[in-house]
C-alpha cells in the first residue's frame, strides 16, 4: 500500500489524513452535499477526503446551509447520492466484491463493513458483512509495516436476501466504518450500489 511506503516526513505532511475506501469509487462531495450539509462541512471533507466525522456536527450547526433533515453526518459523513449517481455499482446476490481501503494514519480500534439503508440509517441484511471487534489499524503494526493485508484489501459477499431492498440507486450503500478508540475518531466511507 502506497501510504506504508511513504517516509514519515511525508506522513507528517498529511497529518490530518486517516482512511478512505479507494476501490470501488467511494461517495464524494459535490453540489448536492453542499445543499444538504452546508459548505463548511463539504469544504472540510474536500480538504481531506480521509478525515473523521467528529468536528463536522459543530461546523454544520454554525452553517446556515446545513439542513438537519437532509444531512446525516454519521452516515457516509453526510455525502449525498445526488453527487454520485454516476458511480453506482451493480451486484448480484451472493457476489463477492473486492474492497480496497487506504489507511494513512492509524488509530487502533473497531471497524466494520455493512449494507446500510440510507433513508433509515439501519443495517440491511442478516448481519454486518465484516466486523473487526478490535485491533483494526493498530499503530504498532502500521509503523512496522505489518498491518494485516486483509484490513485494507478484503472481499465482502452480497447476501442472498436483502428483503427486497437495494434495487433502486441511492437506497443502499456499503459503508466502511472505523472508530479509533484512543483518538475517539470515526471514519466512514461508502459505496453506492444496487442488487440486480
Ligand atoms: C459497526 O458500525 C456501526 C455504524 O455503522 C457502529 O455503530 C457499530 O458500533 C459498529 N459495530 C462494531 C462491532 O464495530
Ligand atoms: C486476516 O489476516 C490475519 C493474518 O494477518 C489472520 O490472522 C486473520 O484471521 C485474517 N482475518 C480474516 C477475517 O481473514
Ligand atoms: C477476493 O476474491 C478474489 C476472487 O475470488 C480472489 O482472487 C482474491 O484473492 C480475494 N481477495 C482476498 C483479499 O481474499
Ligand atoms: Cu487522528
Amino acid at each position: 500500500m502506497l501510504s506504508q511506503l511513504l517516509p514519515l516526513a511525508a506522513l507528517a505532511a498529511t497529518a490530518s489524513a486517516h482512511g478512505l475506501i479507494s476501490s470501488p469509487t467511494p461517495r464524494r462531495p459535490g453540489d448536492a452535499s453542499v445543499a444538504a450539509c452546508g459548505r463548511s462541512v463539504v469544504n472540510d471533507i474536500t480538504r481531506d477526503q480521509t478525515s473523521h466525522v467528529e468536528g463536522l456536527p459543530e461546523l454544520a450547526a454554525a452553517d446556515a446551509g446545513y439542513r438537519a433533515d437532509a444531512c446525516n453526518l454519521w452516515l457516509c459523513r453526510g455525502l449525498q447520492f445526488g453527487d454520485n449517481a454516476a458511480n453506482v455499482q451493480t451486484y448480484a446476490p451472493g457476489q463477492s466484491v473486492n474492497v480496497r481501503v487506504t489507511l494513512t494514519i492509524p488509530h487502533v480500534g473497531a471497524a466494520n463493513v455493512s449494507i446500510v439503508d440510507t433513508r433509515s440509517d439501519t443495517l440491511v441484511g442478516p448481519a454486518p458483512l465484516l466486523v473487526w471487534p478490535s485491533g483494526y489499524a493498530d499503530e504498532r503494526q502500521f509503523y512496522a509495516r505489518q498491518t494485516p493485508a486483509n484490513q485494507t484489501n478484503f472481499n465482502v459477499t452480497i447476501p442472498q436476501d436483502l428483503g427486497g431492498k437495494c434495487a433502486v440507486p441511492g437506497e443502499c450503500v456499503i459503508q466502511w466504518w472505523w472508530y479509533g478508540t484512543g483518538a475517539r475518531q470515526t471514519y466512514e466511507s461508502c459505496i453506492d450500489f444496487i442488487v440486480a
